[in-house]
């Protein structure tokens, strides 16, 4: 290990051994993969158990009583408990899988907000939301008659709580906001959030997308009454996300989608439906990769979430700094609290031909909107460049960044 990672709280060196990703070359360099918002890389024990289970255990769920499928089942159950005790939530059955964030956010919608909302009743959301937490609620307004409020962010990138709590009011039925953004980096105060908006008995949505892999969500101390997360920002696979709902809400709410597996019983004259969480899993779920969730959960369990927070926070630290020191380059979200995303801008560069650039070094950012445009009009700027960190990134990673920036830049001072 270099002195660079011996100061932090992880031992980084042996953690990269378990993510084979890592290690491939891009252009003939080592590569640097710092799009971690986008997606995280995989372990390779979820790997292994998504092989496992497509070779030795292939089976469907609910379904069977064979012993592949009662194997199956359980591991599936299994996964739940997993997430169950992750988020600290109090019953596995507040537990719904889904296709990810997007999907999650889309169920509460249709289900919960075709059913409770009416013309005229208000939706928060703030200025900073992803589009998945935008959309879905204009779709919900452009049908029920409803109106969407946005409460605007300040030029730091921070929610302006002040403006927040004036939108509060008794038109008010939800309230729908993202923990971290995916383009700023900010932790809003979602808690701060979630009490005011229960002092008038409002039901909060989190959007914890870009949470759960840099902070301990507790959804019981939140208090939330919705939480939403993507297994695959989370080292585990694509295809398979969460929806926690407090009991009681999730009971009132009717089935988002018609088929096997929410239903008690089916007759031509009445159909009744099963129990939670099975009556928002209709047909077959994503087996394999809910299992390999689940050992995505472990993964991250046994290196510690607060050992995640305290290096994320020293590598955030350094990657501003250093970043800071490149003349011209300006940070597109500079929040007092923040996880580990660094947006910046250029003057003399356009975010893609930075990218382009860059990639030819071997350095993996996104650059675009990030499905956050309303973002980049508040900041007046098409698109940003965006280095997203986890904990398997070091140092050395953020100061060949640089040098490829550095470097950028003189390709195009030419
Ligand atoms: N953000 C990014 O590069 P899905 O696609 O359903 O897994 O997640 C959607 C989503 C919802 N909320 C937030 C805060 C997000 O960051 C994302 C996904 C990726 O920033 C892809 S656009």
């Amino acid at each position: 290990m270099t002195t660079n990672t011996m100061t932090m709280s992880l031992n980084v060196t042996k953690i990269r051994q378990d993510f084979p990703n890592l290690h491939i070359q891009v252009h003939g360099k080592p590569l640097v993969y710092l799009d971690n918002a986008a997606t995280t890389f995989k372990p390779k024990v979820v790997i292994d158990t998504i092989l496992k289970h497509y070779q030795s255990g292939t089976s469907n769920v609910h379904r069977g009583i064979h012993y592949l499928s009662e194997r199956a089942t359980q591991d599936f159950e299994t996964t739940r408990e997993k997430v169950k005790d992750f988020i600290n939530a109090r019953k596995a059955l507040e537990i719904i899988f889904t296709k990810g964030t997007t999907e999650s956010i889309n169920l509460v919608t249709n289900s919960y907000g075709r059913t409770f909302l009416q013309k005229g009743d208000e939706i928060i959301i703030s200025g900073m939301e992803h589009h998945s937490n935008i959309v879905p609620w204009q779709i919900l307004c452009e049908e029920k008659g409803c109106v969407l409020r946005v409460v605007p962010i300040n030029d730091n990138g921070e929610l302006i709580f002040g403006e927040f709590l004036k939108f509060l009011g008794p038109k008010t039925k939800l309230v729908s906001m993202v923990y971290v953004s995916n383009s700023l980096g900010t932790i809003n105060p979602i808690k701060k959030v979630i009490e005011a908006a229960h002092r008038l008995k409002i039901p909060v949505l989190v959007d914890a997308a870009q949470a759960v892999s840099h902070i301990k969500v507790d959804v019981q101390d939140l208090d939330c009454d919705f939480l939403a997360f993507s297994g695959h920002k989370l080292f585990g696979p694509t295809g398979v996300g969460i929806l926690y709902g407090k009991e009681e809400l999730l009971e009132k709410m009717p089935p988002y989608q018609g088929g096997g597996d929410m239903i008690a019983s089916v007759s031509f004259e009445k159909t009744t439906y099963n129990v939670l969480p099975h009556k928002f899993e209709a047909g077959t779920p994503n087996v394999a990769d809910v299992i390999g969730l689940g050992a995505a959960i472990d993964y991250v369990q046994s290196i510690g979430l607060e050992n995640i927070a305290e290096y994320e926070e020293e590598l955030l630290a350094y990657g501003t700094k250093i970043l800071k020191s490149i003349l011209g380059l300006k940070l597109i979200g500079t929040a007092k609290h923040k996880a580990s995303i660094l947006s910046f801008i250029l003057p003399s560069i356009h975010p893609h031909d930075l990218g382009t650039l860059v990639n030819e070094e071997g350095i993996a950012i996104r650059t675009g909107h990030h499905c956050t445009q309303p973002v980049m009009k508040r900041f007046n700027v098409p698109a940003t460049a965006r280095a997203s960190l986890a904990f398997y990134n070091t140092k050395e990673e953020l100061d060949r960044l640089v040098a490829a920036i550095t470097k950028a830049k003189e390709i195009f001072s030419d």
